[in-house]
This record gives C-alpha cells, structure tokens and sequence, in this order.
C-alpha cells in the first residue's frame, strides 16, 4: 500500500503556496525558483509512481527552465525509452501539484494509483539531474523528499544538461537487453559521441576553430568536457562559461537570445573573425543555433531549419550512395515556424509534414519515417532511426568499396546522434561532420536557400484561451471571423505568411509573420498584432 504516513510527515514540510495555480505544460512545471518547492516534492512522489507503472523501469527528472531567466526553474519528467513524459500524465502531474493539503494529496494519489492501474508493491527506481541555476540545489532536496517518501531507489545525475539526463535514462533501461544504448554514464555518453564523431571526419582537413557560446549555464561544463574527449579533431574556443556569475545565465546570450534578437550575442563582438563558424547553446544545452559574421561583419544566422536542411540532405545522400533508397523512407517534420523558405527546399527533395509546436509532437511524427528529420526552427532537434533502419543499415551488405564507405558513415551517423531528445552537443558534432565532408563554411551552408525576412510579437491578451487553431497552429478556428481578417492581411503582402497561435509557456499570443521584405514582415506582423489585440 501507498506509505502514507511518510508522505503526509513529508509533505507537511513542504507545503503548497495558496492561490498559486500550476499547471504542467509542454516543458513541465516552469514558473519563479521560489515557489516550486512543493511540486518538487511532489514529481517526486509522480515519477516513481510513473516507475512501478513500468515495473521498476528508470524515469528521469531533470530540474531546469532551460533557456528562461536565471530566477526561473521548472522541472520535467522523462519516459524508460528517454523520451518525454507520455502526455496522458500531465495531467496527473497538474492535479498532485495543485492538492491544497497533504490530505488532499494523499487523496489525489490514491486516484491515481486507481486510475492508472498502478501496483504500488513494484520497485521506483528514478534518475535526476539539474542545471546550474542557484536555485537547483533546495529544489533536488525537495525532490529527494519525495522519492524517499516513496521508498525509490534513486540516483542523482549531479549537474549536467538535459540531454545526457535523457541519454542516461534510455541507457540504464536498455542495458540488460540486446540493444543497449551505450554505458549508463556520463563518460558513456561523451565516449559514444566522440568515437562517433572521429571516425566521420577521419581523413579530413584539419577543422578551423569553432566558437561555442556556452549561455554561462550548464553547456560550459559538459562543452568542456567533450572538448577533452574530442582531444584535437575538434578545435573548440569556448564563450560565456561564467556558471557561477549570479543573473548570467542566458542574458544577452545563449541560443534563444540568438533566435529571438537574430543578432550577435554582444559578448562575442570583439571574439568572433569574420567567416568563423560560431553556435549558441540554451541553459540546459538541449538546442543549437549557428551563426557567422561576413566580410562586411554581417551577422547571418543558421537556425534549426537550415540545420534540418543541411543535415537531411546529408543523410539522403548517404542512403542513395548506399543503394537503400527504396527501402528506407526519409522525412522532415517541421512546425509553423520553420521559414517558407526551408519548406519550398526541403519540399522539393522529401515528404515534410507540420505538426503544432512543441517537441513531443515532432518527435511523434518524426518516429512515423525510417529516418525521421526534426527541428524547430528554434534548434530543438534531432534524427531518429526506427529500428528496422537500425538493423537493415547494421546487417546490409554493400557490393563496392564507395557503398561501403557510405555505409560505415551512415552507422557513425546514428552513434553520433542523441536519439532521445534534441541535443545541442550533439547536434553540433553532426552539423561538424556534415560541413566536414561537405568542405562548407557558414557562407556555404547557409546559402542551399536564403530565409524569408520574418517577425514574430507577442501580445497579451485577456483569454489566450480563446485563441483555438487547426491545421497544425497555422489557422485559427476561434475567435470567430479572425482568420479570415488575417488572410484578408496576408494577401496584400508579396510572399506573406503568417499565423497566431496562443503560447503553451507564456500567457500571451504569438504572431508569426514572413514576407520578402523585412520592412514588409515587420508591417505585417504588427497589423496581425492589432487584429489580435
Ligand atoms: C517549449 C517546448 C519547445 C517549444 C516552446 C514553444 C519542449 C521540450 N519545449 O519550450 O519545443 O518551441 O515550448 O513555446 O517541448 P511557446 O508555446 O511559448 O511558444
Ligand atoms: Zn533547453
């Protein structure tokens, strides 16, 4: 039975805030580091319920509000397979989180463990991780609390990124069967990454310095630490690695400073050389921008659509030299966000689908494919392979010296890449690779197709409720008569596109707006704005 009276001893300790209201949403619990105490304790108590669920398989539970503001935390559980919480249990997660008491919470688990049909007897065995945010250390306490009152086994993954959280959740669940994912460590992770990378760009030109700009978070430790494992096959000038510099983290750096101000992060004025590659990692490293600065010091961004671009073509290219195109079906899955641009080139070479944002919904898709390609276009991604990929690729025999090169790349390609969940570190090694025996830079890289200008505002309004959409967020069905203002907009802008879709993170409105001016974008996405308003 559920050991009650450790949890309402536990629970008294850590009580809920009144009128507060939590809610998990598409990356889990995320609000101000102060009040999250008591949900803590209580994802605690969830993910090992969420374990004897699966008989004792290991969940994850990574502590980080990734690329928010240093006060911020949040907290999000992952599934045995390393794959985000099945959504079914977010609500769950949202009705222990809100119990007013510990009564109340003791009531709410005894529905649950109802509802989802949970043996109670089975073992928890639970695996977490936070980022370096101050707060982190009493929110893992408040954690601790909760998987002791449930008597899990669990172990704590120290300070490390969200993707090697992840990493080490499918590598513990697979090691006793015939596919392990790799050695159930930090030091399995990196080992399986860099052999990985090292064969791919054996035999090439030595690669020029990249610059990483580290976001001042939990990326500058496990960037370091790759850079020993990489010895030299990777030069890497590491930027913004100050973790303990109190309101550092992801300010005026870091990925989504890149994405959202489409500009330099000021600390890499005076480090950046023109033509050099540079890429920015988010607070928890699970997304990638690249960029470089031109000849006139031009600032250029490579988001995740050109990575999508760039590495699917890749990949394509692989497959065919291998002699497997007809039996492995590759494709992209791309959001409302990904840039016209990226759509009318991918489009022309490969099935893309668009589903609404949100990192569950393109991996679903993605897992559709044999390859399956996904990025937001905020650098959130990754490539999965199906099993039968897998082991087609694994047991295929080629007939001539080049498919066997082609095919001995195409296995290193899977090793490189974090199957799990989108990972910046190894993201980056990928898109190294690919400009490796692509002989690019930036500028190449970057010129397969040029971005349409774009904008996107936010707006607050009274309801975000009431904004629903269709169409994988690209049209709204209520307010009623909106769209077709909206449309009415568009049609008077050369190349326009544009969408509004309500925030899953914030309580706000997002309007996107692209056209084949800037100046056009930007008028466009504020005379969308104002219909919103
Ligand atoms: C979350 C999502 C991210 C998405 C963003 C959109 C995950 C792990 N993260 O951060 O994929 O791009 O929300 O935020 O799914 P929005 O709904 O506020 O625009
Ligand atoms: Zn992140």
């Amino acid at each position: 039975a559920l050991p009650v009276d450790d949890i309402r001893r536990l629970s008294d300790l850590h009580p809920k805030p009144e009128d507060i209201r939590y809610q998990y949403g598409t990356a889990g619990f995320r609000t101000s580091g102060k009040i999250l105490d008591s949900v803590l304790f209580r994802v605690g108590i969830l993910a090992a319920l969420r374990s004897k669920r699966f008989d004792g398989k290991t969940i994850g539970v990574m502590v980080t509000a990734s690329h928010n503001p240093e006060p911020d935390n949040g907290v999000k559980l992952v599934d045995p397979r390393g794959e985000m919480l099945e959504s079914s249990w977010e609500s769950h997660a949202t009705v222990l989180a809100n119990a007013s008491s510990s009564d109340d919470l003791i009531a709410a688990l005894q529905d649950l463990i109802k509802t989802a049909k949970i043996d109670v007897s089975k073992p928890a065995r639970v695996v977490y991780a936070r980022d370096t945010r101050p707060s982190g250390p009493a929110l893992v306490a408040a954690l601790e609390d909760g998987l002791n009152a449930m008597g899990a086994e669990a172990r704590n993954a120290g300070v490390t990124t969200t993707p090697i959280l992840h990493y080490l959740v499918r590598a513990i669940n697979t090691k006793a069967t015939k596919d392990p994912y790799g050695d159930d460590t930090e030091e399995g992770y990196y080992t399986k990454l860099t052999s990985a990378f090292n064969k791919l760009i054996a035999g090439r030109p030595p690669r020029s310095p990249l610059v990483i700009d580290c976001a001042n978070g939990v990326g500058a430790l496990a960037a370091e630490t790759l850079s020993r494992y990489l010895k030299n096959s990777l030069p890497i000038e590491l930027q913004n690695i100050a973790i303990d510099a109190a309101g550092a983290l992801n300010n005026s750096c870091g990925a989504d400073f890149v994405k959202v101000n489409q500009k330099l992060p000021p600390s890499l004025a005076n480090v950046l050389q023109p033509g050099q590659r540079a890429c920015s990692l988010d607070g928890d490293a699970d997304r990638l921008m690249y960029f470089y600065l031109d000849e006139r010091h031009q600032f250029h961004m490579l988001d995740g659509d050109k990575i999508t671009t760039l590495v699917a073509s890749f990949i394509v290219d692989l497959v065919k030299a291998v002699g497997l195109e007809e039996e492995l079906r590759i494709g992209v899955v791309q959001t409302a966000y990904a840039n016209g641009s990226s759509t009318k080139y991918l489009s022309a070479r490969l099935p893309v689908k668009c589903v609404p944002t949100g990192v569950k919904h393109l991996h679903h898709a993605a897992e559709q494919y044999d390859i399956g390609v996904y990025f937001e276009a905020n650098g959130h991604g990754t490539v999965l392979f199906s099993q039968p990929a897998q082991e087609l690729i694994g047991s295929h025999r080629p007939s001539t010296p080049a498919q066997s090169t082609a095919l001995t790349h195409l296995q290193n390609i899977i090793n490189v890449i974090n199957q799990t969940v989108g990972d910046a570190l190894s993201d980056m090694l990928l898109v190294e690779a690919v400009l490796a025996h692509k002989s690019y830079g930036g500028a190449e890289w970057d010129s397969l197709y040029a971005d349409l200008p774009n904008r996107l505002v936010k707006v607050v309004v009274a309801d975000r409720n009431a904004f629903r959409t269709e169409d994988a967020e690209r049209r709204l069905v209520s307010p009623p008569g909106l769209q077709a203002k909206i449309d009415e907009l568009v049609k008077k802008y050369d190349g326009g596109r544009s969408f509004v879709r309500p925030s899953g993170t914030e309580d706000v409105v997002r309007v996107y707006a692209e056209a084949t001016s800037k100046g056009q974008a930007d008028e466009l996405a504020f005379r969308v704005a104002g219909l919103v308003y």
